[in-house]
């Protein structure tokens, strides 16, 4: 059986699932697409040839001829769509973050369990990272003993106009806080936030560094930087009792020209990440389609947003605030 999708949201990221499912994807065809801009839609729809065009989002979610839903639409929207296609008995692909807060995530979390099975996916897509993955089939493999630090960096080239203060946390180190808790298998249990340099001449690009505590005692150490301009970069060395585990990039070619060698970076996520969304995408077809949940749960989408606000106060307060999550449901185990 192959898989009817509607897509909401074909911004940015929407184009590019749509794309990636169209072209890379088995087991799924697109019914369907909606964005607040109609002819944008429409422009989508034809290049990956959907079906349809809907007018509404909830008529989307709703019409019969389709049997999952994948969610890129702003993220004040990712709540009550997620919650429509819950409703819907629906299987979802939900963009992170899963919900503006970790209060609405526990709604979605609610309404997931009054379902009784798991329908939401949320779209930290690291997991299917091979490089993320790599490390952990290291870790794993024993021989580096157990994990002490997981240094991870995360830098983009220029911060969207859109971004405040509070964005480096709460819309780029989710990324972060997801992979950590996942390599680390446990939970975050508090989080301290520095911002280098002179306060009051900041920029919401600025950096932020972040501390947390981590399961056994370990530490995570995270820099934000998304105005770094260099390139987009994201780096990770788990530091384990007997060696270290790097996370390599992917790069292809190495270029020798005027006395020097190099790889150059890309602009933004969606070349670096290219193989976890087309994996990610792949993972939740073969979920659907064989009723085993993969990638990150709801559980897993209100974790990494509980841990964003607990930054958030951190940042504001100055000081190491401790994060408390509820026991996770069985649902989830
Ligand atoms: C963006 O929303 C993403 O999800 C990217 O993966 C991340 O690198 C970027 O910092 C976020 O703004």
């Amino acid at each position: 059986m192959s898989v009817k999708l509607g897509i909401v949201g074909v911004g940015v990221m929407g184009a590019d699932h749509a794309r990636t499912i169209a072209s890379q994807v088995a087991g799924a065809s697109i019914r369907g697409i909606y964005d607040a801009n109609a002819e944008r839609a429409k422009q989508i729809a034809d290049e990956v040839g959907a079906t349809g065009v809907a007018s509404d989002p909830l008529h989307l979610i709703g019409d019969p001829q389709v049997d999952a839903v994948l969610i890129a639409s702003p993220d004040s929207t990712h709540k009550e769509l997620t919650l429509a296609c819950i409703m819907a008995r629906k299987p979802v692909l939900c963009e992170k973050p899963l919900a503006s807060t970790s209060q609405e995530c526990l709604e979605l979390i609610d309404a997931e369990m009054a379902a009784g099975v798991r329908l939401v996916q949320v779209g930290y897509m690291r997991r299917f990272d091979p490089s993320y993955a790599a490390m952990k089939a290291q870790l794993a493999a024993g021989r580096l003993g157990k994990p002490l630090l997981f240094h991870c960096v995360h830098r983009n080239v220029a911060a969207p106009p859109w971004f405040d203060g509070g964005m480096a946390i709460a819309n780029s180190a989710v990324h972060e806080f997801d992979i950590v808790r996942w390599m680390l298998a446990g939970d975050l249990t508090a989080i301290s936030v520095f911002r280098p340099g002179e306060v009051s001449t900041q920029t919401p690009g600025a950096p932020v560094f972040l501390v947390l505590d981590g399961p056994g005692g370990t530490l995570a150490t995270i820099e934000v930087f998304n105005d770094a301009a260099y390139g987009y970069d994201v780096r990770g060395e788990l530091v384990c009792e007997k060696g270290t585990i790097e996370l390599q990039r992917p790069v292809h070619a190495l270029v020798n020209h005027a006395l020097s060698q190099g790889a150059s970076y890309p602009l933004d996520w969606r070349p670096r990440f290219q193989d976890a969304y087309r994996l990610q995408a792949q993972g939740w077809i073969d979920s659907i389609r064989s009723g085993r949940p993969t990638g990150a749960s709801a559980w897993d989408g209100y974790t990494a947003t509980l841990v964003a606000e607990a930054g958030l106060r951190s940042l504001g307060s100055g000081r190491r605030e401790e994060i408390s999550t509820t026991p996770m449901p069985g649902l989830y185990g």
